[in-house]
């Protein structure tokens, strides 16, 4: 399996971790932001990454035909079904429901949150963490793209203020969002929060959260991101 990524995004570490969890072999390919949708779009018809490339068999022997699965909860289930140990879905019909229904919340809110409030970050208070033209040339058109200001992050903020005191309290007293092991909601949780730990405000205020998010990575065989293992150690200290 091929991996189409941006290096540094949180959805594209979500997938890593489902891949690692399952013990998929697979590459990944780094893609441009900006060029990426010339690549991505005729594949699956978005231009957001990750998207997963697998082979197909072709009537002729000499082509290659190429499946592409675009989105990270599309991938995540296309890999509990052709690999389904171990599972990433509770046995439970109503913990599986409630798992995915996370997944969905951690995507399509809490992922967005954090993106806004990290590029929100990375352009004021903690702009001198990489002062670099490139770099703040990128965060610029990000922040562009997304429509990201003050006023967006403030409310960004406020989600993040309603759902990390609730996932902290959750891992903590039971080890897991749903059921009795790892599920695609923790693995999501994992990778979405993890540029967080960047930020002072969250590392200090919710140590154990950001444990927890280096324990998800070494159990999926993902590297920890440098900053939460620096932060986390740092935190130790
Ligand atoms: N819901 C999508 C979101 C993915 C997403 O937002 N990816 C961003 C990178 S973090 C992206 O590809 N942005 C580029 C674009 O939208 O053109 C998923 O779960 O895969």
């Amino acid at each position: 399996m091929h991996l189409l990524q941006f290096s540094t995004s949180h959805y594209c570490r979500k997938a890593r971790l489902a891949l690692g969890y399952k013990g998929c072999d697979y590459i990944t390919e780094n893609l441009t932001p900006g060029l990426h949708a010339l690549r991505v779009k005729p594949l699956t018809g978005l231009t957001t990454l990750p998207v997963l490339l697998l082979e197909r068999d072709s009537p002729d022997p000499d082509a290659v035909t190429l499946e592409a699965i675009g989105d990270s909860s599309r991938i995540l289930a296309y890999l509990e079904r052709h690999f389904p140990e171990p599972p990433l879905l509770p046995d439970d019909p109503s913990d599986r429901d409630r798992a995915l229904q996370l997944e969905d919340w951690l995507d399509e809110s809490i992922g967005t949150a954090t993106r806004i409030v990290y590029y929100q970050y990375r352009a004021t208070d903690g702009r001198a963490i990489d002062p670099s033209p490139l770099s703040l040339a990128i965060i610029a058109i990000v922040r562009q793209q997304q429509g990201i200001n003050a006023a967006s992050a403030k409310l960004a903020a406020e989600r993040l203020d309603l759902a990390l005191p609730w996932i902290d309290d959750r891992w903590q007293c039971r080890g897991f969002l749903v059921g009795d092991r790892p599920s695609v909601a923790d693995l999501t949780a994992a990778a979405l929060l993890s540029p967080l730990a960047l930020i002072p405000r969250y590392r200090d205020a919710y140590p154990a959260l950001f444990d927890r998010i280096v324990e998800i990575h070494d159990r999926c065989n993902e590297p920890t991101p440098p900053d939460l293992g620096a932060s986390v150690a740092g935190a130790k200290a």
